[in-house]
């Protein structure tokens, strides 16, 4: 009897065994199964990577910050075999219009673009939404009902004039007279950076902004227009604050020509922290810049194959961005990738 009983307990645990035994590979199967393979992802209607077509609609290459940009997002797109088509606008809205339409057409899977500037975008991104493409905002904002975009990605132009505005105003001690060179006319950037630097000047009865005009974000027209305003001013002015490093590298070499030091006899703060910004800050011409991110590549594609994917995903996804000052100028360029 006993020894019956124990034979019945031993098959009792050896089927408990054989089903535990089963189970463990049947779970090891399966994990095998759910990698992420581009086959078994398309067949769960989850599109891969090397499945997306995006459209690009990129500004231009205005600036080093924009070849950056573009670089960034041309590498990744390689990297991750996501097909890419990229549209040059040439500084041109129309251009920009014309390359969204083209990409509706095409029936890609999603659109990316940089506005180049905030308003007039509403009928393009309606087509595109009744086409059922969604369209993520890439470094600039557009002025547009927020059920037009799925996301915003870049970053807070406001807060970098304010960055700008704050070094300013300690490199003067609190008082002087400054000359801007604004970013293109209508564009985020510009209409930002515009603001947050005024909304800390202003505090500051000492500081006066005695001069604004347009450098369109380019080297040759920074330096056309702090020429003018050399001209016009001359020494009187004690700083300028650029839109971005590509404008104060053209303000150096005006404020050079026009026989003063820049970084010395007159101040300067721009935005962007290009390599360039690096170079003029070691060489004494470059008083500080105020980081503001282009390699947007590797999250935008991220965000891209969410977005397609019906995944959700935040209305703004802002860039962590420093300053940076001559002292370690030096030691940090070679670390700079754009
Ligand atoms: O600062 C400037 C470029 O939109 C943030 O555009 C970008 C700006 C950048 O031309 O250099």
């Amino acid at each position: 009897m006993r020894s019956r009983l124990g034979h019945f307990v031993f098959l009792v645990i050896l089927a408990v065994l054989a089903c535990f035994i089963q189970a463990c590979q049947v779970n090891s199967l399966s994990s095998i199964t759910a990698e992420p393979t581009n086959e078994s992802a398309a067949d769960d209607g989850i599109k891969p990577y090397d499945e997306l077509v995006v459209g690009y609609s990129q500004i231009g290459a205005e600036s080093e910050w924009r070849t950056g940009n573009t670089t960034s997002i041309k590498e990744e797109a390689e990297r991750l075999g996501v097909e890419l088509i990229f549209s040059d606008g040439q500084q041109k809205q129309a251009n920009q219009i014309k390359a969204i339409r083209t990409f509706i057409a095409q029936q890609v899977d999603v659109i990316g673009v940089s506005p180049i500037v905030e308003t007039g975008w509403e009928s393009v991104f309606q087509e595109s939404k009744d086409a059922g493409i969604p369209i993520i905002l890439v470094d600039r904002r557009a002025d547009v009902s927020e059920e037009l975009y799925t996301t915003y990605l870049g970053s807070d132009f406001i807060e970098e004039g304010q960055k700008a505005a704050k070094i300013m105003v300690d490199l003067l001690g609190g008082e002087g007279n400054i000359v801007e060179l604004v970013g293109t006319i209508g564009s985020a950037p510009a209409i930002d950076r515009h603001d947050g630097f005024r909304q800390i000047t202003q505090e500051y009865p000492g500081i006066k902004i005695i001069g604004s005009e347009s450098g369109d974000f380019t080297r040759a027209k920074g330096e056309e227009v702090m020429g003018d305003f050399l001209q016009l001013y001359g020494d009187q002015i004690n700083a300028v604050y650029a839109h971005n490093d590509d404008m104060a590298i053209g303000a150096i070499r005006a404020i050079e020509a026009y026989g003063l030091r820049p970084g010395e006899d007159i101040k300067i703060v721009s935005i962007d922290a290009i390599r360039d910004a690096f170079q003029a800050m070691i060489d004494g011409k470059l008083n500080a810049t105020v980081e503001c991110n282009p390699l947007l590549g590797p999250q935008f594609f991220e965000l891209a194959l969410q977005v397609v994917n019906g995944e959700p995903v935040p209305k703004w996804i802002p860039s962590e961005e420093s300053v940076y000052f001559p002292e370690n100028a030096a030691e940090l360029l070679p670390t700079r990738k754009y």
